[in-house]
């Protein structure tokens, strides 16, 4: 039977650089693969955060936009948005009863969101919680993430080890999927992760020709003159080039090789035309699609319509375990 994979796009702010080689681009290929796939818009998710109320509904619509014009398919996948399946939030309730307190306080984003000035509010605490219920609850196995979301899905599967052993053997303990650019830096500081809701340092799918070649042109590297990859050492210019690399299918070994004897200018100059290059036809599908958006609200409902009666029969066998009636 074909694994079920699952992942989800947290409508935070406009998806960047980093969102689309650590994960978008993946799952896009994971749609030639023979899995049962289930992406949603994480809107639970992103209430955890500071936010506008009268630009949430917005920004959950545009990310929706988002993922199927980076090329989500509803064909081939279920896409849907998070709160319209009313099991994600009940199978979290269940779950938050057999996680530990000092194990969510130990989280690296908790603890790094609320250093970066978030409300430390009991929604950002339990985030990982209700992430595990967003992949249990559809049994997912496979999970494209970023290296960011790591220790969330490890304690995913120390929540479905949990249950499995409280109740009865119930969930799949769930693998990520992660690409070779698992953690994309900021462009303005190397050394923090890119992050949509730091938007000093991202790169946006929807930016402009000029804006990226602006930004790319910016981006911090060091004082020497050669390309070279060195993550440790020079980190500016190695997330450049595996930018580079992984745009163009090529490691990023034969790209210092190509670019030996080139500077920093032109190397750069060539990156902004690679990443153009690449999002333009995104940013052609999001034009189209945001000029159609009847067409969208109707995908999102027949998504929730496919991904309801999962989520649906594995509450009422979670109901029956825990002793619910
Ligand atoms: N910098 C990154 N490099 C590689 N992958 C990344 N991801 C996020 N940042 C990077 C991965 O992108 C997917 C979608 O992310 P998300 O929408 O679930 O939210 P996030 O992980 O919290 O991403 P951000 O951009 O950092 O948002 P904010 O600032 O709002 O928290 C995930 O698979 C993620 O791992």
């Amino acid at each position: 039977m074909a694994k079920i994979l699952v992942s989800g796009l947290k409508p935070s702010g406009t998806l960047h650089l980093g969102n689309y080689l650590g994960m978008l681009k993946q799952a896009v290929v994971l749609q030639e693969k023979s899995y049962r796939r289930f992406y949603f818009i994480a809107d639970y998710h992103s209430l955890t955060l500071k936010y506008k109320a009268s630009e949430k509904a917005k920004e959950i619509f545009e990310m929706a936009v988002d993922a199927l014009a980076a090329g989500l398919d509803p064909k081939k996948s279920t896409i849907f948005i998070q709160s319209h399946i009313k099991e994600h939030a009940n199978l979290t309730w269940i779950f938050n009863n057999i996680t530990s307190v000092g194990e969510l306080t130990r989280m690296v984003e908790y603890k790094e969101k609320v250093a970066q000035g978030q409300v430390p509010n009991a929604g950002l605490l339990d985030y990982p919680v209700l992430m595990a219920a967003d992949i249990l609850v559809y049994k997912g196995e496979v999970v494209p993430v970023g290296e960011d979301q790591l220790q969330h899905l490890e304690l995913s599967r120390t929540i479905a080890r949990t249950f499995n052993n409280r109740f009865g053997k119930t969930f799949p303990e769930p693998k990520a999927i992660l690409t070779k650019a698992p953690r994309i830096m900021s462009l303005a500081d190397p050394k923090q992760k890119m992050s949509k809701s730091i938007s000093r340092g991202c790169l946006f799918l929807t930016d402009s020709a000029k804006v990226i070649k602006e930004k790319v042109a910016a981006a911090q590297t060091d004082s020497h003159k050669e390309i070279s990859y060195d993550p440790e050492k020079r980190p500016g210019i190695s997330n450049l080039v595996l930018i580079y690399a992984e745009l163009t299918n090529s490691s990023p070994i034969q790209l210092v090789k190509k670019f030996k004897g080139v500077g920093y200018r032109e190397f750069k100059s060539e990156l902004a035309r690679v990443i153009d290059k690449e999002f333009k036809p995104f940013r052609e599908n999001r034009k189209k699609l945001l000029a159609n958006k009847s067409k969208v609200v109707k995908i999102l409902e027949a998504g929730a319509k496919q991904a309801r009666p999962v989520a649906e029969a594995t509450m009422a066998e979670v109901r029956r375990k825990v002793g619910l009636i």
